[in-house]
């Protein structure tokens, strides 16, 4: 058992959100000269829990990563691999893990020297990838997510110490209010929502399909909204990238659109905030879920794009909150 469990979540016992212990950015004072966000990028997200940003890989270098999932779509070795799901009672694919071990391009990617630099000044370390995947949101068929902490799940059943983790979401195609964008609650990341009820077994095999166990009720969602001002749904061209904090409530409703909607996700975790066993209790996740063999720390390569490392004064955009309805 763990000697102290900061952020009980999945127990019998009601136990209400509270505030997160833990700080939002971990490198300190400096952490504007540790790389490429901004003192004004880096407020932000410590004040939301999400970054967006523009550009930033180019539709040429989009191209490519869509070339290699086509490939994957048609390639049954694929369909049939563990780390593909599918959407409900189909065989469209919904997710695609471990994509860093798919390919080389993809692997190029995770240790973009931008990427890099972005978790270090974010996490205060060096970081290794937790879970990589596609989000795979066909037109018309594809299905959302519910609102969920990726860290309440990463937590009970992974054995996530703390909210020391970051996702890198890059769009590979444009994200728009049509085709099911990612919605956030700002400043959800700061108050962790335990969850009530115990985790089945293997609940995975039902979870990455359609959450439920984890999800917050409906009254603390809408509190922690009023809060936050709001729900933000950040849309982009496709190259932008979303950055958000392990915590930060997120979901996705299904694509009704003629529209794919299909992103990238690296989750880098930080090197001193190494999986132990779940919290939860049950037997751990598989390891394209949640790496605990292969936690080297990610080496920078040269930036996938061409473009500069990151414009001072860069492309920031506060995409407007959406406004919850005056009750
Ligand atoms: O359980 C997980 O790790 C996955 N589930 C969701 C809904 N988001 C994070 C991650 O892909
Ligand atoms: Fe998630």
């Amino acid at each position: 058992m763990h000697m102290k469990d900061r952020y009980p979540t999945r127990t019998r016992q009601h136990i209400e959100p509270f505030v997160r212990p833990d700080p939002v950015i971990y490198s300190g004072a400096d952490a504007a000269k540790a790389g490429p966000l901004t003192a004004g990028e880096l407020s932000s997200f410590e004040e939301n829990g999400f970054l967006f940003i523009d550009n930033f890989i180019s539709e040429k270098e989009v191209d490519g990563f869509l070339h290699d999932l086509e490939g994957y779509s048609r390639d049954r070795t694929v369909l049939d691999r563990e780390e593909t799901v599918t959407e409900p009672h189909t065989d469209v694919i919904k997710s695609v893990f471990a994509i860093h071990n798919l390919s080389s391009r993809f692997e190029r990617l995770s240790r973009d020297e931008r990427l890099l630099g972005m978790a270090q000044q974010l996490l205060g370390s060096d970081a290794y990838i937790h879970q990589s995947r596609i989000n795979n949101k066909p037109a018309f068929r594809g299905t959302g997510f519910n609102w969920h902490s990726d860290f309440e799940t990463w937590h009970s059943e992974d054995g996530m110490p703390r909210p020391r983790c970051v996702s890198f979401s890059i769009a590979l195609d444009d994200n728009t209010e049509f085709n099911g964008p990612l919605m956030l609650i700002p400043k959800s990341h700061k108050v962790f929502v335990p969850y009530t009820g115990e985790t089945p077994p293997q609940n995975w095999t039902q979870s990455l399909k359609s959450q439920t166990v984890g999800v917050p009720r409906g009254d603390q969602l809408k509190e922690l909204a009023r809060r936050g001002g709001g729900i933000v749904a950040p849309k982009g061209r496709r190259g932008s990238l979303l950055i958000f904090e392990s915590n930060t409530l997120h979901a996705s409703s299904n694509n009704l659109s003629p529209f794919p909607r299909r992103n990238l996700f690296f989750v880098l975790n930080s090197v001193e905030n190494k999986l132990v066993a779940p919290y939860c209790g049950n037997a751990p996740r598989p390891e394209y879920l949640a790496a605990r063999r292969n936690v080297v720390p990610l080496k920078a390569g040269p930036p996938v794009a061409p473009q500069p490392v990151r414009a001072q004064g860069s492309f920031l955009k506060e995409p407007a909150a959406a406004q919850v309805p005056r009750q």
